[in-house]
């Protein structure tokens, strides 16, 4: 609805919002019929991750690596400066991490994943515990991968999907100071803070939070690390959810939330709106030339570490584009868009919404399936046959299974997560996904049961898993 006002004894009418952006070059996307999806997605095992993606009309499996540069972008690009060593393009990243983030070190690496495993072989040794707020897979994989353990510090209020608290992202600084107290200082190298906390639904950690948990820990003398996929849209949290960030930029916010911590690990292909790239960044030397060392082993010489010189232009740019207010405001209200019409056709989803992605809550839209039978996971198939679109589950498949028993780890929160790519689709999008998932929702009382495993890898087991009905006659679903 239209807001009018009077100006000058006329009606004026109130202009509705839209995108900062103009489109200079698209993409076709196919659609395919029902008959078509049901044979695609059984030869892929019922794993999102084997689909080819000429299969899906619309993709949301991930906000990672699928957004759209800018023209400057790839003007950038073609700037880039290919020498192995000293290359301009990496002093242009390392000037502009600096800048906006502050930090004198910055290794590149090809990606997030990379980051961590080169900041952790120089952190983590076996017997470790590294607390935080509900860290991502590969995170706790890499954390794992060395016999240490993850601890989940985050609020319990991020744990129930009805429950308004503007940053479920947060710390609760009790459970932190419990694992300070339990654990010798030598066996905690670094509290590993995600913002935005993707894994609880792209939820924001406030700028109070972000300081207390700095301040605690420099009291028992941790480290803190930044895990740093999506930190502007954390600040564009901040500046419209806390009091007294209102009128600063995103710039100011996001410099001020990097003076609480002594390092970050960043995947670039989602904030900072790259295919590909990542960095570490820290302020201590000598963990920089610990680090450095894995970094030639792992990804290459330190002033390219995986990473082409036209990419690290294309990511400096990035940066600065990713954190501009009128883009992240774009992105965020796209992603409230899909979720509000989700919200008013009923179906339960993470509230307040996240910023990269809409959190479906699979156990209260499925509730008569056992958690044994992959709820969200079953929840994904039946959007997929729907309409093609493409999500992904955070959810009993994503958790693995316990290192030492072996046994079916199932977290609190059972999602399906629709992550929305970045300067990618338009609002017509999100509304096909929107009845999409009314459709499967007006119709959830049909999905008798889901799925069973029938091969899986030891780790990361998700990606490559595959899957088949626990009882044949519930696939497919009924009806044309
Ligand atoms: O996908 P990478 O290796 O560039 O980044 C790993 C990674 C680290 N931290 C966080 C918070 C992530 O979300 C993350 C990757 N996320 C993916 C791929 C996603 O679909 O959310």
């Amino acid at each position: 609805m239209y807001r009018y006002y009077v100006k000058s004894q006329k009606i004026t009418m109130e202009l509705p919002f839209s995108e900062s952006y103009k489109i200079k070059m698209v993409e076709p996307i196919r659609k395919s019929t029902k008959e078509e999806r049901r044979r695609w997605i059984k030869e892929a095992g019922y794993n999102m991750f084997n689909l080819k993606s000429e299969h899906v009309f619309i993709d949301l499996l991930t906000d990672s690596g699928t957004g759209a540069m800018s023209d400057r972008q790839w003007a950038a690009m073609m700037m880039g400066d290919e020498s192995y060593a000293g290359a301009t393009s990496f002093y242009n990243l390392k000037r502009t991490v600096k800048k906006l983030l502050g930090f004198e070190y910055m290794l590149p690496t090809h990606q997030g994943r990379a980051a961590e495993n080169v900041l952790f072989s120089a952190l983590i040794s076996e017997g470790d515990v590294i607390p935080g707020n509900t860290h991502f897979d590969t995170t706790k994989g890499h954390i794992e991968f060395r016999k240490a353990t993850a601890i989940d510090c985050t609020i319990d209020e991020a744990f129930d999907t009805t429950v308004q608290h503007p940053f479920k992202g947060n710390i609760d600084l009790n459970k932190l100071e419990s694992v300070y107290l339990k654990y010798p200082k030598a066996h905690i190298p670094a509290i590993i803070v995600t913002v935005t906390c993707n894994s609880a639904g792209g939820q924001p950690v406030s700028m109070e939070n972000l300081r207390e948990v700095y301040e605690l820990s420099k009291k028992y003398g941790i480290r803190v690390i930044f895990d740093s996929a999506r930190f502007a849209e954390n600040a564009y949290f901040i500046k419209t959810r806390e009091e007294g960030y209102a009128h600063k930029s995103i710039k100011e916010i996001v410099a001020k939330m990097f003076t609480y911590a002594d390092g970050m690990t960043m995947s670039s292909k989602k904030d900072a709106i790259v295919n590909m790239g990542g960095f570490i960044a820290l302020r201590e030397e000598a963990l920089y030339k610990k680090a450095a060392q894995f970094n030639i082993i792992f990804e290459g010489y330190i002033t390219y570490g995986g990473m082409s010189g036209r990419d690290m232009n294309a990511l400096a740019q990035g940066l600065d584009e990713g954190t501009e207010f009128d883009y992240l405001e774009t992105r965020i209200k796209q992603v409230a868009y899909l979720g509000q019409k989700l919200k008013e056709y009923g179906v339960p989803v993470q509230e307040p919404f996240g910023g990269h992605a809409i959190f479906v809550d699979a156990k209260r839209f499925l509730p008569h399936l056992p958690e044994g039978q992959f709820v969200a996971q079953t929840l994904a198939v039946e959007l997929y046959l729907e309409a093609g679109v493409r999500s992904v589950e955070i959810g009993t498949l994503l958790a693995d299974r316990d290192p030492i028993t072996r046994e079916n780890r199932y977290p609190k929160l059972e999602l399906l997560r629709l992550a929305i790519p970045r300067r990618v689709y338009t609002n017509n999008h999100m509304d096909v996904i929107a009845a999409a998932l009314k459709n499967v929702y007006d119709r959830r009382e049909e999905i008798k049961s889901g799925y069973k495993i029938i091969d899986e890898a030891p780790i990361l087991r998700h990606f490559t898993v595959q899957l088949a009905p626990s009882h044949e006659e519930t696939i497919g679903l009924l009806g044309p």
